[in-house]
């Protein structure tokens, strides 16, 4: 599972920027199909120091982190659901990501062209719901005549009906679909319309680097991740060593991409487990309350399917004991069945039987 994100705002706030640097930096992962293709596209690595950690344990022939997917689109405007401008025939490319990171320009760089529509922060943001609800509200209103058939053939999709009519009131008010109450099967009926507002949404404060150790900003009611990303896209040219000098002189601790791929997991509710061998040492993404053969499922829908149980130790434990062996000799390493919660951080071995 890599996580996928799409990068939406108005032009000319630092979208390709981020995403340039972004991609530069964790570099495009070989594995990916589409990486060299479609230019827009880019796999990232997690970046997480466990990993390495485990590494200096176990001594595998590679480190294979979890990525993420970030989908670079043209810059929306006002208007852009009628036609205005380019980002609207873009937002097909974003339909299918798990959640949207809207850049928000904070930085004051008066070289920079400002969009004709933007008056500011929190008006940017407000434009940029406006074209997203509008753009949902006709990917609603082109199903329903669909969805309407369907009921009528088959009363079983009568929810699916209800619950797109429902959506289509609440649109037209300019809100999100998230927010709309559901049950769980109308949630899951709203998914099958791939709506952008129903995604998790995730604000990125582009501010200028001396702001950057300020508090974040809140942005759409949440707190925003603060990013420079003009410091980003200076850190991409340093080496390791440089870059970590220059985060210093900047007051921070971890750059932008670290900052967001982290508020990333914690928007989805997401962590990691591990798995550590000679061959490699892995981080797996699951949702947090995630239980043991789901996170086996991750690796192999065998694994899930003939899931018998897990040999799991914290990640605590594994580094404090020196691996695996350790964590046996000491009772660490525990057994744990098909109803066994994982915890961020295990290290995990399963036994499945197929
Ligand atoms: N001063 C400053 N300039 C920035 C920053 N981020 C981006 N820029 C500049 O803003 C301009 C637009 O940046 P892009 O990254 O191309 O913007 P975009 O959002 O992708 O724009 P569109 O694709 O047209 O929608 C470029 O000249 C960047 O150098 C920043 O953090 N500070
Ligand atoms: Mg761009």
């Amino acid at each position: 599972m890599s996580l996928s994100i799409g990068i939406v705002g108005l032009p000319n706030v630092g979208k390709s920027t981020l995403f340039t640097a972004l991609t530069k930096k964790g570099g495009l992962a070989a594995n990916y199909p589409f990486a060299t293709i479609d230019p827009n596209v880019g796999v990232v690595d997690v970046p997480d120091e466990r990993l390495q950690v485990l590494a200096d344990i176990v001594h595998p022939s590679r480190i294979v982190p979890a990525t993420v997917e970030f989908v670079d689109i043209a810059g929306l405007v006002k208007g852009a659901s009628e036609g205005e401008g380019l980002g609207n025939q873009f937002l097909a490319n974003i339909r299918e990501t798990d959640a949207i990171c809207e850049v928000v320009r904070c930085f004051s760089d008066p070289d920079v062209i400002r969009h004709e529509s933007s008056a500011g922060p929190e008006d940017d943001v407000e434009t940029i719901q406006t074209e997203l609800v509008l753009a949902d509200l006709a990917t609603v209103e082109k199903a329903l005549p669909r969805l309407e058939k369907e009921a009528k053939r088959d009363k079983a999709s009568a929810p699916k009906l209800e619950v797109a009519k429902r959506l289509d009131a609440w649109l037209n008010e300019g809100r999100r679909a998230a927010e709309m109450d559901m049950t769980d099967e109308e949630r899951d009926a709203a998914h099958d319309l791939f709506l952008l507002t129903m995604k998790p949404i995730l604000y990125v404060a582009n501010v200028d680097e001396d702001a950057l150790g300020e508090p974040a900003p809140v942005l759409g009611g949440q707190q925003a991740v603060p990013i420079s990303c003009k410091v980003e896209s200076e850190l991409i040219d340093l080496d390791d060593e440089d870059a970590a000098e220059y985060l210093e002189e900047l007051g921070l601790e971890h750059s932008g991409l670290e900052t967001l791929a982290q508020a990333a997991y914690r928007l989805l509710g997401l962590e990691s487990y591990f798995t550590a061998g000679e061959l490699e040492v892995k981080a797996w993404t699951v949702p947090v309350g995630c239980k043991a053969p789901q996170a086996a499922g991750v690796i192999h829908s065998d694994f899930e399917k003939g899931f018998i149980k897990a040999e799991v130790a914290s990640y605590e434990d594994y580094v404090a004991l020196g691996g695996e062996a350790g964590c046996r000799a000491a009772g660490k390493l525990r057994m744990e069945g098909k109803d066994y919660v994982v915890q961020d951080g295990d290290v995990m071995h399963f036994r499945f039987n197929v």
